[in-house]
């Protein structure tokens, strides 16, 4: 009976259709951690905005739904800001990074590219595992500039109940 209860469990959980996925993280091993897995109840990512000097990427602040994360990084160089389309999604990253993260190039389901950043480094090109999953969240290490940089992709949010504004 115990036996059997188990398999269930286990047949119930293997059939489960799997969308959560990880790529990174690239960089260094400096810096302080930061993640916005709980930015996520926010909502959706809607915008970016990367702070680049001549070398590196120096600071980031992601606008979930209609909030912006705190911003993570340094004080150096100039601050760029995209803002996606409504309901435009990002489902690629590609970028460069050393010791620390040189260059980021947003790649969304509208076949739009958002490159920050210099091409210095070893290249990396970040993509979901999983068909249909978007870009939903960051995470990674920050001082003076960004040190490493990891992304994780899910399913869009559908239902925005914890959404303010949306
Ligand atoms: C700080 C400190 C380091 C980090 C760099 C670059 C200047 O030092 O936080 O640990 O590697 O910034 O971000």
């Amino acid at each position: 009976m115990f036996l059997w209860i188990l398999l269930s469990v286990f047949c119930v959980i293997a059939a489960q259709p799997r969308s959560v996925s990880f790529s990174g993280e690239y960089g260094g091993g400096g810096g302080k951690r930061f993640s916005h897995s709980g930015n996520q109840l926010d909502g959706p990512i809607t915008a970016l905005r990367v702070r680049v000097n001549r070398n590196y990427i120096v600071g980031l602040q992601i606008r979930y739904g209609t909030t912006w994360s705190q911003y993570v990084g340094g004080s150096s160089g100039d601050m760029e800001e995209i803002f996606l389309h409504p309901g435009e999604s990002v489902i690629q990253v590609s970028g460069k990074y050393s010791s620390y993260v040189r260059k980021l190039e947003f790649v969304t389901d509208k076949g739009r590219r958002f490159p920050f950043g210099k091409d210095y480094g070893t290249s990396f090109n970040a993509v979901p595992l999983y068909p249909s999953t978007v870009l939903r969240f960051f995470s990674g290490s920050s001082g003076s500039i960004i040190d490493a940089i990891g992304f994780h992709w899910d399913h869009p949010i559908s239902s925005c109940v914890h959404c303010k504004g949306e």
